[in-house]
């Protein structure tokens, strides 16, 4: 069983070495843990401060590209290298790195492919009022899409099994975490929460320069996912809606054109139609979605089945562990 423990970072040389040094090299049901640092794009010594610490796995990409591409390109590589679970941490220090043991327990235990720290947000004294309402929203939204009833479903403190990193697919540059939670409720795999506490806050946050950027960039992300995942429930809704405001003034409008109203009514006739074009639409779109469901499915499945197929370990080694465990027990 091989574990990598992948941090992405940007600039963070100042806490890196607190974080490789909390990170454990021995847990229990582990054979190896291997560290993995994307150096995405960073202008201080990030790369060299992981080297000079003994990190041998080290991405680096020269210019920024971004947290979800970063992580992607970590995944990519751990499975290249046989990983057969991956955690996730973030380099400015916020997450335990101690508990990774009790974060990958649900994996090892074959009972979640996926397992999120639940960062206990109400507790956390330098978390704003308004940043731990909108991560209760967020959550709600985003459990609402998934399917799950995860209390936390921003925390970067993740741990995925081999067979969950081949399924997942990141899409969007931005919101990762939450999108890859929807993404995997929607493809039913098991999902758990441990509950974890935070170290103390290091320095403001990369990701978000203020709260409204924050809940734009999320905003977008959940809706996204949203189209995605349940084109019902969105254009089945909205085209209700609009279906329903639409029939109302159409309704108005033959009823005194049956009765012989001398005004025509016309307004109510011209809102009724829009509002009946506009639902149209949203069924249109439905039917479209749907499709693009389909197809996105086939793509899915075919990624899934090259992914196997990239990261299968090569024949010479396959037949060593074959003959391995091809050894027959010493006779007595
Ligand atoms: N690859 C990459 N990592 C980033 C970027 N911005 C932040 N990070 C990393 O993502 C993690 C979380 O960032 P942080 O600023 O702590 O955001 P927070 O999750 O809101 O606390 C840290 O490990 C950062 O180094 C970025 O643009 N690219
Ligand atoms: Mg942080």
């Amino acid at each position: 069983m091989k574990l990598f423990v992948q941090i992405p970072c940007l600039n963070e040389e100042a806490t890196l070495p607190h974080v490789l040094a909390t990170i454990p090299r021995r847990i229990d049901g582990v054979d190896t843990v291997e560290i993995l640092v994307i150096d995405d794009g960073s202008t201080d010594r990030t790369a060299e401060v992981a080297r000079n610490l003994g990190v041998v796995h080290v991405v680096r990409h020269t210019s920024t590209m971004g947290l979800a591409r970063a992580f992607r390109d970590g995944v990519d590589y751990a499975l290249a290298h046989g990983a057969d679970i991956v955690v996730n941490t973030d380099g400015d220090d916020q997450y335990p790195q101690a508990r990774i043991g009790d974060l990958i327990q649900p994996i090892l235990r074959g009972q979640a492919e996926r397992v999120v720290g639940d960062r206990q947000t109400a507790t956390i004294s330098h978390f704003s009022p308004v940043k731990k309402a909108m991560q209760r929203i967020g959550s709600y939204v985003v459990n609402a899409a998934a399917g799950t009833a995860l209390p936390d479903a921003a925390s970067g403190f993740r741990a995925y099994s081999r067979g969950a990193l081949m399924r997942l697919n990141i899409i969007t540059r931005f919101s990762y975490c939450m999108e890859t939670i929807i993404q995997a409720g929607n493809k039913r795999l098991r999902i758990a929460s441990i509950p974890i506490t935070t170290n103390p806050k290091t320095r403001e946050s990369r990701l978000f320069k203020n709260i409204g950027q924050h809940m734009v960039k999320s905003g977008q992300a959940i809706a996204r996912s949203y189209v995605m995942y349940k084109p019902y429930m969105v254009f089945a809704t909205i085209g209700a809606v609009l279906g329903v405001a639409g029939l109302l003034p159409f309704a108005r409008f033959l009823y005194y054109w049956v009765t012989g109203s001398p005004d025509g009514h016309i307004q109510s006739l011209v809102f009724g139609t829009a509002m009946l074009t506009g639902s149209l639409l949203c069924f249109a779109l439905l039917v479209i979605a749907d499709l693009q469901r389909s197809n996105r499915a086939l793509l899915e499945d075919a990624l899934e089945r090259i992914k196997q197929m990239q990261y299968a370990p090569a024949a010479g080694e396959a037949q060593d562990q074959e003959s391995a465990s091809q050894v027959a027990p010493p006779r007595v």
